[in-house]
Parts: structure tokens; sequence; C-alpha cells
């Protein structure tokens, strides 16, 4: 079974990318299995390394948005793209604003191996 942070990455992750088109979100959040029984309305990718993402674990402590304590702020900037489903998109056509944004991110981090488990923003 895939692990929450094999999640956060499949999710989140693709720092190979680093210059996006228009059409960027619809083919990952389809590649990426997002728009599998419904289409998953907000979704972040992270254009950086896995390890400059691992260490936010040890950056920045803040609340996250549910209220628990495990999330962190990143020290610097990163570049993500904001992948927003347009109103009006009905599933199965899952149809995707694309905007490329570089701002520092917060996720949230579990124990065990302290792994990125969730996207929780960016400010
Ligand atoms: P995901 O990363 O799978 O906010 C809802 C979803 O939208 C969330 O999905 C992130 C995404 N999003 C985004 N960019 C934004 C805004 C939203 O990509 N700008 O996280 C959901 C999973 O994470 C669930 O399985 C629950 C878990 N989770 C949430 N908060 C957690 C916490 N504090 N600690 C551990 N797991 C947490």
């Amino acid at each position: 079974k895939e692990s929450q942070a094999e999640k956060f990455q499949r999710q989140h992750m693709d720092p190979d990318t680093s210059t996006v088109t228009a059409s960027y979100c619809n083919e990952m959040m389809k590649r990426r299995n997002m728009t599998v029984g419904q289409c998953k309305p907000v979704n972040t990718f992270i254009h950086e390394p896995l390890p400059d993402v691992q260490v936010i674990c040890f950056q920045g402590n803040v609340t996250c948005k549910n209220g628990k304590p495990n999330c962190h702020q990143s020290s610097s900037k990163m570049r993500i793209t904001d992948c927003r489903l347009k109103k009006g998109s009905k599933y199965p056509k899952c149809d995707y604003q694309t905007q490329q944004l570089q701002k520092s991110i917060i996720v949230a981090c579990e124990c065990v191996q302290y792994e990125t488990v969730d996207f929780d923003g960016s400010v």
C-alpha cells in the first residue's frame, strides 16, 4: 500500500520541471492519478529537489490548518505550481487553471521517518 510519504511525493513533487505550460495542470493532475473518481479541487506541485523539501520538517514550526501542531514553513521561497479546478469544470473532464508561483510553503510532517505527508499551503 502507498505510504503517506509516497502519496505526498506522487501528489506534490515534480523537481525536474522548471517552466510549466498552460496545460501543465490538466496533464499532471491526470498523470498523477488525482482525477480518478473525482477531480481533486486544489493541488500544488513543488519544483525543488526532494531533500530540499524534506528538510522543511526541521524548519519553522507552525500550526496546521486543521489545528494539528506538526506543520513547518520553508525558510526559503520555492518554485511551485498551483492547480485549481476551473469553475464549471465537471468530472470526468477535469479542467485546471495553472499558476506558477515562488512562495514559502507549509507542509505537515509525521514522526516515523519524519517525512512530509501533507501540503498545507503557501504564504
Ligand atoms: P493532501 O496533501 O493529500 O487541503 C486539502 C488537500 O489539498 C491537501 O491534500 C493539500 C491540497 N492543497 C494543495 N495546495 C493548496 C491547498 C491545498 O496542494 N494550496 O493532504 C491530505 C492528507 O494529509 C490527508 O490524508 C490528511 C493528511 N493530513 C492533513 N493534515 C495533516 C497533519 N497535520 N498531519 C498529518 N497528516 C495530515
